[in-house]
């Protein structure tokens, strides 16, 4: 059989409300990640690799950061039919804005119309992890399902946030109920610790999902959302199948990140997923050139470690450091450092995410922090070493511990 013709949709509308501040004025696949990455270029770099070249990318919410940063970063050749076109909220279909993540295909349906593709695939945008969607996709085709889900198997004490799949006994690709979000999960028959999560990420047959959401788009009940919605929709009719990510997925199987697999929805995820990239054998390996991550920076100076004197050895130790750094007589430890980030004499940072042209004057210390773009941490200051200063400067402090402050602060 022809290969068939794909069309892949990212769902690239979130708010993010848990990542506030990060999200304060910027779309939650534009917060920036790893040292010189932002979420949405995970999703993005799987779909290229997986060579598929024409990528519709649903924006809404303060999606000026993320139409700049896919302009900047994604373009592809129109002329090959290659192309990341970002489509805002129109309001094509009525007037309002999307309803949720079904309105926003819904409402932009004339982009699957116009290619038609036999297969749509639908990815989230705020997700860590290394995925080849042709292999879900062949899967999809072989199954004879008409929607397919991807699954991971996840701790049973996060089942709320996410969507839980029960498969059928007797077919286990098959889904026989869908619970998005649920309170009073069931754990895995063979794992009770565990339940079948959804990764947010579906292929479809063209038609059954321009069906499925036309239909929705009349239902006065709905609330028009792809996991809530949609999905049951499908497993009512008993056309919805799973896709076991971890025993199917062979993206970048050189490396154990073939498992990883990180929703990075709250601040102290997004912690921790910074963290296992400097982990001494990091879980997901940025190094793996078999599934390259694309980014976008370009024409970036290299990092500098500068001795400044005596008791001023710049160095960095278990830390990504990224283009443009500067550390100048200053000691960084298990941190994240991202481009233009300054470090001046006798400066410490330890176990902390830095994000752009971030500045760290003499003397201060920063630890367990998380530094939005252009924090200026001025000679002498403190950040993360003492909560109650922090909350009263009107900093975050998540429940981990980890102390946040908000894009361009002067500390
Ligand atoms: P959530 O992530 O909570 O759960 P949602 O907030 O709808 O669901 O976000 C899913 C994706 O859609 C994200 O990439 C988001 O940015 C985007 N999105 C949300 N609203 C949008 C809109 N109006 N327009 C465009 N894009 C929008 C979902 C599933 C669960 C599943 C988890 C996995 O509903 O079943 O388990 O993802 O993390």
């Amino acid at each position: 059989m022809a290969a068939p013709r794909v069309l892949t949709i990212v769902l690239a509308g979130g708010e993010g409300k848990r990542l506030m501040p990060l999200t304060a004025d910027r779309a939650k696949p534009a917060v920036p990640f790893g040292g010189m990455y932002r979420l949405i270029d995970f999703a993005l770099s799987n779909l290229v690799n997986s060579r598929y070249l024409q990528i519709v990318v649903l924006t809404q919410y303060k999606s000026h950061s993320l139409d700049r940063h896919i302009a900047k970063t994604w373009r592809m050749s129109p002329l090959l039919g290659n192309y990341v076109a970002p489509v805002p909220a129109q309001q094509r279909v009525g007037k309002h804005w999307y309803l949720g993540s079904a309105d926003a295909i819904y409402q932009c349906l004339n982009t699957i119309t116009d290619e038609k593709p036999d297969i749509v695939v639908v990815v989230g945008a705020d997700h860590v992890y290394r995925m080849d969607f042709s292999q879900m996709v062949a899967s999809h085709v072989e199954s004879g399902a008409r929607f397919t889900v991807a699954g991971i198997r996840q701790p049973i004490g996060m089942a709320d946030q996410f969507g839980v799949i029960e498969t059928r006994p007797d077919d286990p690709r098959r889904i026989a109920a869908f619970l998005e979000k649920p309170s009073d999960p069931v754990g895995l028959a063979d794992s009770p610790g565990e339940i079948l999560a959804s990764m947010g990420n579906y292929v479809a047959d063209a038609d059954a999902l321009i069906e499925a959401v036309t239909k929705d788009a009349d239902n006065p009940t709905s609330r028009h959302d792809m996991g809530g919605d949609i999905v049951p929709w499908f497993v009512e009719r008993g056309e919805a199948g799973v896709y076991d990510f971890v025993q199917n997925d062979v993206a970048g199987s050189a490396d154990r990140d073939r498992d990883y697999w990180r929703d990075v929805g709250t601040l102290d995820a997004y912690y921790e997923a910074n963290m296992d990239l400097i982990s001494v054998n990091p879980v997901f390996n940025l190094y793996n050139s078999a599934w390259p991550l694309f980014s976008g920076y370009q024409n970036l100076p290299p990092a500098k470690f500068v001795h400044a004197g005596p008791g001023r050895l710049g160095h960095a130790a278990d830390s990504v450091v990224s283009p443009g750094v500067l550390v100048s007589g200053a000691t960084v430890t298990g941190s994240v450092l991202s481009p233009h980030v300054y470090l001046h004499s006798w400066s410490s940072v330890s176990d902390s995410v830095l994000l752009d042209s971030t500045e760290v004057g003499r003397h201060a210390q920063v630890h367990r922090a998380i530094l939005d773009k252009n924090v200026v941490v001025r000679e002498r200051a403190r950040v993360g070493l003492d909560h109650e200063h922090d909350l009263a400067r009107g900093f975050t402090v998540t429940d981990a511990g980890v102390t946040v402050v908000p894009k361009g602060t002067v500390i």
